[in-house]
């Protein structure tokens, strides 16, 4: 147990806050292993010992495709729930990774409470944070609510666990003592050779022909020693800047345009966060927030954005914003 006394306070919260109500858990955009896993056990609990009338999750935005593979294999399905009394945010660094739900939550009057391993960057007054960075992910303190529950694991909350925890660590690379400890014991109850595959797994025909379609679009600039691939699709927005990254991009700009909107998904590497210094989420989105209408975020080597521009506007002023940022010029590569 790394934190008793938030572990109790969440336990108190949820038993104050969800008893017989209707809970609506969110994600961060997206999701991953951990914040599914850790929303799969936190729903049981809140029917099982919370008493809450009601509870599901949402995962805003576009859900990656281990999330997917993930809650077919638990067998649970996203669920809004209507006119929520609580929102209950798991594994939701900031709040504009909230996405397109952001609004809904702000806006709802209803308690918002946020259960997280990240420590909030800029706390909002109207959320009440469970926040700890001494956890490595938020399945290791539904682990120890569990454990100061006195609560056997069941084997299906144990594979949701162990996946949140082997995720967030980096498959354990990253793993303290403590963290390998909580992973050994739900081990017991785990098949890895069944689990650990749904982390990756097999890519769909749609994302596959998103993301070759996707790179014959690519343009490629030079800023300086950095490289920026800038592309549009429909859908997979998120899984074609990852691969834009993966394929050598320092930094990648997927857009695509929705109903009078451009919407941004934007990757950047590890060696150009070090040495750059410059954060998508924070400098990138900024700088594009002051030239055109819209809402977004994320972090350091990932954002997402809305933007009521062009397409082509949007991504021509991103790469002008990453040179302005870089101090450097912008070259495009000729084909
Ligand atoms: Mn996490």
């Amino acid at each position: 147990m790394r934190e008793l006394l938030m572990v109790k306070q969440l336990h108190k919260t949820l038993a104050d806050y969800s008893r017989f109500k209707r809970v609506q858990i969110l994600s961060h955009w997206g999701g991953d292993a951990d914040s599914v896993g850790s929303s799969y056990v936190l729903l049981g609990l809140l029917g099982r010992v919370y008493g809450a009338a009601e509870a599901g999750l949402v995962i805003p935005e576009e859900k990656s495709s281990h999330v997917e593979s993930i809650m077919r294999y638990l067998q649970f399905e996203e669920r809004l729930v209507p006119n929520p009394d609580l929102y209950l945010l798991v594994d939701v660094g900031s709040l504009n990774q909230l996405g397109d739900m952001f609004q809904y939550v702000v806006s709802s009057g209803r308690p918002v409470v946020s259960i997280d391993h990240h420590s909030p960057n800029e706390r909002d007054g109207r959320v009440v944070y469970l926040a700890s960075p001494k956890y490595s992910a938020v399945a290791e303190i539904v682990y120890d609510l569990l454990d100061h529950l006195g609560l056997t694991v069941s084997e299906k909350e144990a594979e949701a666990l162990f996946l949140g925890i082997y995720y967030d660590t980096v498959r354990l690379s990253v793993a303290d003592r403590e963290a390998a400890a909580k992973a050994a014991a739900l081990l017991r109850l785990v098949d890895p050779s069944r689990l650990i595959g749904l982390l990756e797994p097999r890519m769909e025909e749609a994302e596959r022909i998103a993301r070759l379609k996707a790179l014959r679009r690519t343009s490629v600039y030079r800023l300086g020693e950095w490289y920026l691939a800038v592309s549009n699709v429909s859908a997979y927005l998120s899984p074609v800047a990852r691969s834009l990254v993966n394929s050598g991009a320092h930094v990648a700009v997927v857009g695509s345009y929705q109903s009078g909107v451009s919407v941004l998904s934007m990757r950047s590497s590890h060696d150009f966060q070090k040495y750059t210094g410059v954060s998508l989420g924070e400098d990138l989105v900024k700088h594009l927030l002051r030239r055109f209408e819209g809402n977004g975020g994320g972090h350091a080597g990932a954002a997402r954005l809305q933007l009521k521009a062009s397409l082509e506007d949007a991504l021509s002023e991103s790469v002008r914003g990453l040179s302005t940022l870089l101090g450097v010029n912008v070259v495009e590569l000729a084909d």
